[in-house]
């Protein structure tokens, strides 16, 4: 859990997207991350534009438009440096290595070219991670320096079983390849007595904290939520919200509603340590 500004993180960090991810928080004064699942590419790209000025990511699930088309990708990045905000594939690779390098650099999604961050599940084991690392550091990967990884470290959903080992190993390998890896989702803090992870000095990984809503505690599906003050006072950097913002009568004021509540819980942690 930080207690440092996004100002003074993004100064610090030594990873490119990292920084450029504080500089935004600091710059529009948000920690929103919209999930934007909506399943016609016209709706995604309406709701990037209208909700663009209130996020710091547009988290994406490319693959669940039914519509999707290479032109999608175009007119999504357009409005990301129109509205400066950076875009997050929920892509949770989960193949071996020679797998998802095809899946992440290439293929149908083009997913390297247009996602500045992408994450992954630690289920394979370290291989996954190496082999992500390796893609984006081959002499002709063209967005070098540019693209980052978050890993999964915790689920939301009930009976997850990533969990206690699962969850250290993901520490062990995030700092092992901290020049790709610049965080993590998962619910809280890794830092706790559950997980036993001692943070380190100097490092400073960014927590993604999905499962937020402020008006559900869950869904019929084995979601469970809680509410952007809890997630940041948990140790989220970033709050990453679906339904809650989208799936409401006006998407807008919600995107709104969660960025002020997310940044005064942020405001609350600063200083306090
Ligand atoms: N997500 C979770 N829990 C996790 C990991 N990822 O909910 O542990 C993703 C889902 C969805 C979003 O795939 O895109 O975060 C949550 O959406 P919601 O706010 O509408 O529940």
């Amino acid at each position: 859990k930080s207690y440092l500004s996004y100002g003074e993180r993004a100064k610090q960090h030594a990873h490119p997207v990292a920084r450029k991810l504080f500089e935004i928080a600091e710059a529009k004064e948000t920690n929103v991350v919209v999930s934007a699942d909506v399943t016609r590419a016209g709706e995604l790209l309406d709701l990037a534009d209208r909700l663009g000025p209130y996020i710091a990511v547009l988290k994406t699930h490319i693959d669940i438009l039914d519509n999707f088309s290479l032109t999608v990708l175009e007119a999504l990045k357009e409005l990301a440096a129109k509205h400066n905000f950076l875009i997050f594939e929920d892509r949770k690779f989960v193949d071996i290595g020679n797998t998802v390098q095809k899946q992440y650099h290439g293929g149908a999604l083009q997913i390297s070219s247009w996602a500045d961050i992408v994450n992954c599940t630690m289920l394979p084991g370290e291989g996954i991670v190496q082999a992500l690392t390796q893609t984006t550091e081959a002499d002709d990967f063209p967005y070098k320096d540019q693209r980052a990884l978050l890993i999964l470290a915790t689920m939301t959903s009930k009976g997850s079983l990533a969990t206690g080992e699962y969850t250290k190993v993901s520490v062990e390998c995030a700092r092992k390849y901290s020049r790709f890896v610049i965080g993590f989702v998962a619910s809280k803090t890794l830092g706790d007595i559950e997980t036993e992870v001692v943070p380190l000095e100097n490092e400073d990984f960014v927590l993604f904290t999905t499962g937020v809503n402020m008006a559900s505690k869950g869904d019929k599906l084995g979601q469970q939520y809680q509410t952007p003050k809890s997630a940041v006072e948990a140790g989220a950097d970033f709050i990453i919200a679906g339904r809650g913002i989208y799936a409401v009568p006006d998407p807008v004021a919600s995107a709104k509603a969660y960025r002020e509540e997310g940044w005064n819980a942020y405001l609350g942690r600063l200083g306090k340590d």
